[in-house]
């Protein structure tokens, strides 16, 4: 019975239209340690850090891209804003040695919020592969 709970659990929390814990941030019901905003993404620390610099970019309005796999075209131009964005970040965090830009995607990529986000990393030597 456990396993079939933890099995209904798991496809609530990644249903596409269930909120995630990003909109609690958006809408400030949450703190996050943003480092960028505008109208329409937001940026704040990971707050379980991978990298001295760990900053996760996402859209304030999700529009149905719960995950890189959901883009239709009319997605492109939020997309370009987040990459662009991350670059802006990273120019402001100083990274001018270099960064690494992760979007993992679905259960194999091992994304766990289901609200399309750009992670921004830093500070270090990457690695790669990557893991
Ligand atoms: O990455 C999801 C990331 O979101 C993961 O690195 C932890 C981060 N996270 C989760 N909750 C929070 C809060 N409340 N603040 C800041 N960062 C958070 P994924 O690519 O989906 O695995």
């Amino acid at each position: 019975v456990s396993s079939e709970k933890d099995a209904a659990l798991a496809a609530a929390s990644t249903s596409p239209d269930s909120p995630t814990i990003f909109d609690k941030i958006i809408n400030k019901e949450i703190p996050a340690n943003v480092v960028y905003e505008d109208e329409k993404v937001l940026a704040f620390r990971d707050i379980n850090p991978q990298a001295p610099v760990h900053i996760l970019i996402i859209p304030k309005i999700r529009d149905g891209l719960s995950r890189l796999a959901k883009a239709e075209e009319r997605h492109c131009e939020i997309l370009g804003l987040l990459l662009y964005t991350a670059k802006v970040i990273a120019k402001q965090e100083g990274l001018e040695d270099g960064f690494r830009i992760v979007i993992n995607d679905g259960p194999k990529g091992c994304q766990s919020v289901y609200h399309i986000h750009v992670h921004l990393l830093g500070g270090r030597q990457m690695e790669w592969p990557a893991g």
